[in-house]
Order: C-alpha cells, then sequence, then structure tokens
C-alpha cells in the first residue's frame, strides 16, 4: 500500500534513485522531518528502468557505490568490474533496506506542481495522486537521464510492431526470440543492447545515424582477492576519488600526444585497448582540447574497427566521422564490433539514407527502401539534466517560472540553486560536475553538501536560502568559459542539448574537476554560505 506522504514537511526529496536515498537518510540522521516522492512504482530511478538487455554502467562497480556508510561497503560484494543493471538494482534495495528507507517513501506518485510561497516560506507541492505537501526546502533527486526522447520520426507512435525505448524499458522484459528486430541509436544504450537483441531476434537492423568510438570494457568477474584489499582500505582509495578531477582514480598524462612518438603512441593506445575502459581519455593531456591529439586516439580505434570487422563497408560505417575522439560520451563495448560479422545482422547509414517515416510495420527510409520489424528499439537517449525539472511546473519567487529562468540554458550558483528559485536544490546537475564525473562522488559530495546547509538553516533560525543574481551569473559563466575551449563543443551530443529541437547549446557541465570544485563548495560554506541570501524569521504557521 502507497505511504501517504506528510502534509508539512522540513524537506521533500523527489526521485528514488541514488541520490534522493541518501537525501532521505542523511535528513533523518540529522532529525529532520523528511519524505520523499518517486513517480516509478520501486526504487532505483535511472537502473530500475534501464532494463534493456546489455544495460551496465561505464563506471566500475568499485567506484560506483556509497561510501558513506562503511558496514554497507564491508557487506555488499561486487561480482564483476562493470556492474549490469540487475546487480546495481540489488545493490540499491540492499542500501535502502538496510538503512529502512521504504517507509518514508511514497510510490506511484509524481510531482505535478511545485509554487514557492514567499509569505510563508514554503514550496507547495501537489502531486498526480492528490496530496499536497507544505515543504520549506525541497531537494531535485530526480536525475540527469531520465527523461527519454523518442525520435522525431513521422508515424512512430502508430508503429505497428512493439516499440520500446532503452531508457523506460517494460518491467516484465519482452519477447525478442525469434523476431525481426530494428534499433535506432547507436551511443551507449544502443552499443550496450544490440549485441544482446542479436542473440535472440531472428534478424537485427540497426539504423546508425552518428558512429559513436567505442572501446572494450573488458568487463570480468572481480577477483575475491582483489574485492577484500580495496575492503580493507576502502576509505582511503574513496578519498583519493574525491579530490581527483574525475572523482575516479585515473592517471591523467602530463605530454601532449603531439610531442610522442608513433611507437610510443601506439604503445600507450594498445595497453588500453587491453586493458579497457576510458581511462585512454586521458592518456594524455590535449585530449580534450586538441582535435590533432584526439585524433591520433581516434585514428586509432577506427584501424581497430577495420580490423574487427569483415566486411569493409560495414567497418567503414562503424567507423566515426565528423567530430572528434571524445567530444562525445566515449562508449565501452562488449561484444559490439563483432556482432556485425553476424549474417543475421545489418547496418544501415540513416544519416546517408533518412528514415523519413514509420508506416505500419515498416520504416520507410528518403530513398523509399523499407525495413519491416516486429520491434522498433529506440536508444535515442534522454532530454538531459534539464529535461526531469521542467517537466514539473515550478514556480518560484514572482511567479517566475523554471523554464523561462533557464531559457538561454540553465543558470546556477555551483549548480546546486537558482536565483528566483529559494530553498530548491538540484543534486548533481547542470553547473556542477555531475555526469561529466564519476557521479557517485559527485551525489555523495552534493548530498552532503545540501543537507548541511539545510540543517545549519534550521538551527539558525533562516526560512529561506535564495541564490544571489551576481553570484549565479559568475558561476555560469564560469561553467561555460571552461567548457568553451574543449572538444566537448564539436560533439553535438546530449552534453550539448543538441538531441532536442529547440534545447539551447550550451554546454552546462562543471568541467574544472571534481575535486576542485568540493573546495570551492566548502569555501561557501566556511564563508557562511557566500553566495546566497540568507533569511532569518519566524516560521507561519
Ligand atoms: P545518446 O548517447 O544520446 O545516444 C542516442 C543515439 O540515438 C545517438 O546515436 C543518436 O544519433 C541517435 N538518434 C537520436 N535521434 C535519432 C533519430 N531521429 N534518428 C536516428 N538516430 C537518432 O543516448 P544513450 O541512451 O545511448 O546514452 C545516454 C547516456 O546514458 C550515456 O552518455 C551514458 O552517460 C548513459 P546522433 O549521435 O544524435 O546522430
Amino acid at each position: 500500500m502507497r505511504v501517504i506522504p506528510p502534509t508539512e514537511l522540513d524537506v521533500l526529496v523527489v526521485g528514488a534513485g541514488f541520490s534522493g536515498l541518501y537525501s532521505l537518510h542523511r535528513l533523518r540522521t540529522l532529525g529532520r522531518s523528511v519524505h520523499l516522492v518517486e513517480a516509478d512504482d520501486d526504487l532505483g530511478g535511472v537502473w530500475y528502468r534501464n532494463r534493456y538487455p546489455g544495460a551496465r554502467c561505464d563506471i566500475e562497480s568499485v567506484d560506483y557505490c556509497y561510501s558513506f556508510d562503511d558496514s554497507i561497503v564491508q557487506d555488499w560484494t561486487w561480482a564483476e568490474r562493470y556492474p549490469a543493471q540487475p546487480e546495481i538494482l540489488r545493490y540499491i534495495n540492499f542500501v535502502a533496506d538496510r538503512l529502512e528507507l521504504r517507509s518514508g517513501i511514497s510510490f506511484d506518485t509524481r510531482v505535478d506542481a511545485m509554487h514557492w510561497d514567499a509569505d510563508a516560506f514554503v514550496w507547495l507541492v501537489t502531486t498526480d495522486r492528490g496530496d499536497t505537501i507544505r515543504a520549506r526546502h525541497v531537494i531535485m533527486a530526480s536525475g540527469q537521464l531520465s527523461k527519454p526522447q523518442l525520435p522525431d520520426i513521422e508515424g512512430i507512435e502508430q508503429f505497428a510492431g512493439e516499440l520500446l525505448h532503452t531508457g523506460d524499458w517494460p518491467r516484465d522484459g519482452v519477447q525478442l526470440t525469434g523476431k525481426r528486430v530494428g534499433v535506432i541509436g547507436t551511443g551507449s544504450s544502443g552499443v550496450q543492447t544490440i549485441p544482446q537483441v542479436a542473440k535472440l531476434a531472428a534478424h537485427t537492423t540497426v539504423l546508425q545515424r552518428t558512429a559513436h568510438y567505442a572501446i572494450p570494457a573488458r568487463n570480468h568477474d572481480l577477483d575475491p582477492a582483489y574485492v577484500q584489499d580495496l575492503k580493507s582500505r576502502f576509505q582511503d582509495y574513496r578519498e583519493i576519488a574525491r579530490h581527483h578531477p574525475g572523482g575516479t582514480h585515473r592517471h591523467i598524462g602530463t605530454e601532449s600526444a603531439l610531442d610522442v612518438d608513433p611507437g610510443a603512441l601506439e604503445e600507450t593506445f594498445h595497453g588500453h585497448w587491453e586493458k579497457g575502459g576510458p581511462d585512454i581519455l586521458a592518456a594524455y593531456r590535449d585530449f580534450r582540447t586538441n582535435e590533432e591529439a584526439a585524433e591520433k586516439a581516434g585514428d586509432f580505434v577506427k584501424e581497430r574497427i577495420r580490423e574487427i570487422v569483415k566486411d569493409p563497408e560495414t567497418a567503414e560505417k562503424l567507423c566515426p566521422k565528423g567530430y572528434p575522439f571524445g567530444a562525445k560520451r566515449l562508449v565501452l563495448e562488449i561484444d559490439y564490433y563483432t556482432t556485425f560479422n553476424r549474417d543475421d545482422v545489418s547496418l544501415v547509414d540513416v544519416k546517408a539514407d533518412p528514415i523519413e517515416r514509420i508506416e505500419g510495420n515498416d520504416v520507410v527510409l528518403a530513398s523509399g527502401a523499407r525495413h519491416e520489424l516486429d520491434v522498433l528499439i529506440t536508444a535515442t537517449g534522454f532530454d538531459a539534466l534539464t529535461g526531469p525539472l521542467f517537466a514539473i511546473d515550478i514556480v518560484g519567487v514572482d511567479g517566475q517560472r523554471l523554464p523561462d529562468a533557464w531559457k538561454d540554458g540553465p543558470r546556477t550558483f555551483l549548480g546546486i540553486g537558482t536565483h528566483g528559485f529559494p530553498n530548491l536544490y538540484v543534486v548533481a546537475g547542470a553547473g556542477s560536475p555531475s555526469v561529466i564525473s564519476n557521479v557517485l562522488i559527485s551525489i555523495e559530495q552534493h548530498v552532503e553538501w545540501i543537507t548541511t546547509f539545510i540543517d545549519h538553516q534550521f538551527r539558525n533560525g533562516i526560512v529561506s536560502a535564495e541564490v544571489d543574481d551576481d553570484a549565479q551569473d559568475r558561476w555560469t559563466q564560469e561553467v561555460y568559459d571552461i567548457a568553451a575551449p574543449t572538444l566537448f563543443m564539436k560533439g553535438n551530443s546530449w552534453y550539448l542539448g543538441a538531441n532536442i529541437p529547440g534545447k539551447p547549446r550550451v554546454f552546462s557541465l562543471y568541467l574544472g574537476g571534481v575535486g576542485h570544485y568540493r573546495d570551492i563548495c566548502d569555501k561557501v560554506a566556511a564563508d557562511d554560505y557566500a553566495g546566497f541570501t540568507l533569511t532569518r524569521g519566524e516560521i507561519k504557521p
């Protein structure tokens, strides 16, 4: 039975993924009245919904986990280097059970609207279940990649077969065996699912618009001795990551790829290729900023593709073109390129011959070519970062709506708050390192900072905290300035909002480094939360 949310709260948390669950736990331990609402019928956020075959994290399991409770660290044992979705979901449930979090969560409850009441200093929150909640503070833990985006293709909603999105996979699974399956989208989700789909389907048609760079994950079962050793020194291990630019343990090269002789370069690339994982991105200091340097790695990957894929024409189509290596998120693959050596898999270049419409069971291309399908999987990504927030009618000071305040792109201070929207905090969203880092490190840092701030306010008679306009201007500019010289600007990816028609093209994640960002946040707190206007007052009933 649904837990009915209280009508009055110190803090409402939206979303039961990693961010929301830790927020709930932290605020409980701080003694605040707190409740969490979740639109889905169970825990896990994106890891509840991304159940497509092959769904897997591209950060190593021993890093993609909480560190705040050492008993959880000791009592949970990861099985694989890169955890698959079921293992992550089991972990999230393990943590929620251990901390008895379910009693504080209303499932099947979607927040429709949040309006700031400037007289009472509360958010008036309404849900699709008819709940009305007055919350002094709201923490948005609604995810970065939680609003799936269907491609804008004529007739897609009327597809006569089964239409699926990887980010909203049916809870009970899907029967793919013996079916003619099409996949649109070859980013991380597409690359993960295509090899698994191909094992089941009678025929798999991959409709590729842009080839992404993918390098081997080299996933494997973890050696128990390795896991045990890591557990014995986990907090020290984690502390290094907390101060690392990416929130990882990745070695960051100091040389330019342009200064290294070809033999040494080749050896380094081969080393990364054999080891697997995304560390190649930091092999040289200029991979993020110099196209000629990045192209050295790009050329290496293309050579490997041509080696693996037997049909030269297919291999050429799979070689990324038109953007530098690293400009889009680097994809980790398991059996992806070899899948195209199967007779029952075909690759269609829909950049050369675009999808014109869907008609009945057919995907119809501009040339008139038709691909008849029983199942159409869209692995077409998400309305990232802002999408989940804009889905809620968030109205701040003087009736201002969040999409209007952010019409030219997200404007935040530290990514945490926005001018005109007091007492509203976003965990690991735009303006912070978020998903450009090991997001679990970033989530823990944000949750700890935000909940400490909220607690500070209650202890000091502060009824509202609003970001100052000028602090927001400076921070937003800094975020954009750091991103401007990077190759991310050339990626045409969801990082830039390029996948959503009409979305402002801005790179809104903070690239200044996780450790540096943490120091900035800590300094803001030490300076009595400089950059926020804190209002003291009597709390009206
Ligand atoms: P991504 O990385 O946004 O990839 C989406 C893919 O879908 C990409 O290949 C797109 O091609 C393709 N796409 C989108 N719309 C269309 C249409 N209309 N026609 C053909 N192809 C299309 O999403 P993912 O789910 O793979 O990954 C998102 C993040 O989740 C990932 O970075 C990890 O952090 C986890 P395009 O490149 O736009 O030409």
